[in-house]
């Protein structure tokens, strides 16, 4: 097995410890060791791609001393770190072995990182605390301030920092400065490393980032410190490393090191950079490589003897060599494993378990002050639910709380939370969307049960990638090895008289489509209750959608139904019994669905029944299926404009699988596919109606 040891290596007797860094001669060995290692990896993985053996490759290589540097500051399992692809040298630093590498590299079943699911170099390490990395830069620095916050919470008192890495490129990401607005907001214990080599694939730095200096750039960032260094000298950047975490250690904010460093084996394999950068750059690059001067100045200074480091290095090749022929026998993942962690297999949040009967007291409430209860009931169950947002606070100044009543939240969803349980528990956010789940990730990831609120369903956008990209993955991705179970919870809807194109939209579509995502749509007070607590003690990420125009209305009010009621997900509701025609719906449909269903039968001599799904993903295919095979008729409804909508699914699904039972084509009502106006006459015209569903079920009804 390779090591990061220097065992073998014959030592000089000259000085036992370097003068500018106090590292002693062993580490400083092993340190070029740790270099050599990587750029041995690097090379066997290049190698390798050649030869059609793996699939993909992406190399450290002229990166590694300021990696080594940033290993050997941090305390392996204690710190958190969230490093980039480059990272090879970091993470063996931490502890990766050569062997964890490769296995990613071939894609074996046993690759720690993802389990052959991910690209190698896409690092993770539940025990040394190694976040899962994805592809889309950037994305990692608002889950770096997550982490980082989750300390006060998990570690309080401790001198526990967060490191996150990046490239110079990825720092013009709005992540990155989301990121570094809350950090300094709240003095976060987090160091940022920029390993710049001077390129973002093809694009150069001058055109990347004003200035040409990420560092510069950042000027004015209060209680920042930026430090700047050359990331190929590694003794330089042990310096910037240590003073960096120290500064952040000892509670007085972030820190940020811009290291230079090259890039001299091109951006990937995929990528020739001789068709950007002329021969005279690659060549002064190559002088500075820190396999090159490294080992020189070890020699240089008296710390170990040539020919005993050429010794170390043959080593290092072998036993890289043998390793690859062991991890090439290596089986990948088996066949039928592709569903595995795509959802917790801890708590199932579909399981009867959660098919609680309601305890009603008090009087009926309205479906917020439902919610709002919940949340509450919730916080205290369980310290670790955390609430956040823009404007869910009760008051962000709170020497002003005793003489204010407080926000709680545009809709009042969140209304003395604050003030019961403080303003760690309860807090306003920028308004940055991507940091809002961003950050929440990095909570859930560190075990803690994040509930943020995105204001408007109109205004998620900021942050479908991390939706997208981040949070319904992040369990899959890591084969198990991390999990932010989360609940994100989005007021949505329209029928608001003049809510108009930015606050009535709906889109829920967009979200049933991602694996690895629950989405749930209650129609009334008491399943919103049943469902938010489902949601937040479940071990998943759910999208909790709230209709805006639901939260007060008066006929979907109930009682609180207990504090530990729960509604199982993917449990649908028949909300009338009927035995001509069935209406699948959900959210504000559910109402004018009944509504319908009464003038049809006032009409006529047909009955009809209406199903409330009440969970979209997953949702009630046999309650749908039952309801169809006696009906013989199906009409889906929604809100969310109709071509390519919820229903569509739902139409295929029918057509496909009960297609003998139907005596009629299956009908579907929804919202015009353009966007809803602000004129109440127009947006009347651009949603569903009650007459229009009258009319769509007579239709299926005629038929
Ligand atoms: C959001 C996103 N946009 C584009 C890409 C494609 N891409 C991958 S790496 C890269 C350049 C990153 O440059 P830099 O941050 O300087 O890191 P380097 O690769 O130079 O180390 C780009 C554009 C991506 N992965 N994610
Ligand atoms: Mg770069």
């Amino acid at each position: 097995m390779v090591t990061t040891r220097a065992q073998s290596l014959q030592l000089s007797t000259a000085a036992s410890a370097d003068s500018a860094t106090e590292l002693s001669r062993e580490t400083l060995v092993q340190a070029f060791r740790t270099m050599y290692l990587a750029r041995c990896l690097d090379d066997r993985e290049v190698m390798l791609k050649r030869q059609n053996r793996i699939f993909f490759q992406i190399s450290g290589a002229g990166h590694e001393a300021v990696q080594v540097a940033a290993g050997l500051v941090l305390r392996p399992g204690y710190d958190w770190v969230l490093p980039y692809y480059r990272d090879r040298a970091l993470v063996l630093t931490l502890g990766m072995t050569a062997e964890e590498m490769l296995l990613a590299a071939v894609g074996a079943a046993r690759d720690p990182n993802s389990g052959g699911r991910q690209m190698p170099s896409h690092w993770s390490h539940p025990r040394l605390h190694i976040v899962t990395s994805s592809s889309p830069t950037g994305t990692q620095f608002v889950h770096a301030v997550g982490c980082a916050e989750a300390k006060a919470f998990l570690n309080p008192g401790s001198d526990e920092i967060t490191l996150v890495c990046s490239g110079e490129g990825a720092t013009s990401e709005g992540e990155f400065w989301e990121s570094m607005n809350i950090a300094c907001l709240e003095r976060l214990p987090l160091l940022v490393l920029v390993e710049d080599n001077g390129y973002a694939i093809s694009v150069p730095v001058e055109r990347q980032t004003a200035g040409g200096n990420i560092a510069k750039l950042l000027e004015g960032f209060p209680g920042l410190l930026r430090l700047e260094v050359d990331g190929t000298n590694f003794i330089e950047s042990f310096r910037a490393l240590k003073h960096a975490a120290d500064y952040c250690r000892g509670g007085h904010g972030p820190a940020l090191v811009h290291a230079s460093v090259i890039r001299p084996y091109s951006h990937s394999l995929s990528d020739d950079e001789r068709l950007y950068k002329p021969k005279a750059e690659r060549e002064l690059e190559a002088a500075r490589d820190p396999l090159l001067t490294f080992p020189d100045f070890l020699v240089r200074q008296g710390y170990a003897e040539r020919q005993a480091i050429e010794r170390m290095m043959r080593e290092t090749d072998l036993e890289v060599a043998e390793i690859t022929q062991r991890v090439l026998e290596e089986p990948g993942p088996p066949r039928g494993s592709a569903f595995i962690h795509l959802y917790s297999e801890k708590i199932d949040p579909a399981s009867p378990e959660f098919d609680a009967q309601p305890r009603f007291t008090g009087e009926p409430r309205t479906m917020i002050d439902s919610i709002n209860q919940t949340l509450a009931e919730e916080m205290r169950r369980d310290h670790r639910v955390v609430v956040f947002g823009e404007d869910v606070a009760d008051c962000s100044r709170e020497q002003y709380l005793s003489e204010v009543k407080g926000k709680g939240g545009v809709f009042k969803a969140t209304a003395n939370l604050q003030r019961e349980f403080g303003a760690s528990r309860c807090f306003n956010t920028p308004i940055a969307e991507a940091s809002i789940v961003g950050r929440a990730v990095g909570l859930a990831a560190r075990g803690l049960k994040p509930v943020p609120e995105i204001q408007f369903f109109d205004y998620i956008w900021p942050a479908m990638m991390q939706i997208r990209d981040e949070v319904a993955t992040f369990r899959w991705r890591s084969n198990g090895g991390f999990s932010c179970p989360m609940v994100m919870r989005v007021p949505i809807g329209g029928y608001l008289t003049g809510g108009a194109i930015y606050h009535s939209q709906c889109g829920e579509v967009v979200f049933t489509h991602i694996p690895g995502l629950r989405v749930v749509f209650p129609s009334n007070a008491l399943d919103a209750c049943g469902l938010l607590r489902t949601a937040i003690r479940c071990d998943d990420p759910v999208m909790f959608l709230e209709h805006k125009k639901l939260y007060r209305e008066p006929y979907n009010r109930a009682p609180h139904p207990g504090a530990d009621y729960t509604v199982p997900f993917g449990k649908a509701k028949t909300v009338k019994l009927g035995q001509d025609l069935t209406i699948v719906t959900y959210g504000a449909l559910v109402q004018k669905s009944l509504q319908a269903a009464l003038q049809v039968e006032q009409r006529g001599s047909a009955s009809v029944e209406v199903i409330d799904l009440r969970s979209l993903s997953p949702y009630d295919w046999e309650a749908v299926s039952a309801s169809v095979k006696k009906t013989s008729r199906v009409l889906i409804a929604h809100e969310d404009t109709l071509s390519w909508g919820f229903g569509a699914e739902l139409a295929a699904r029918v057509a496909g699988e009960l297609f003998t039972d139907l005596d009629a084509p299956v009908g579907r009502v929804g919202a015009l596919d353009t966007w809803v106006a602000y004129n109440p006459q127009l947006e009347d015209e651009i949603l569903p109606q009650v007459a229009d569903l009258v009319r769509e079920s007579e239709r299926l009804l005629a038929f």
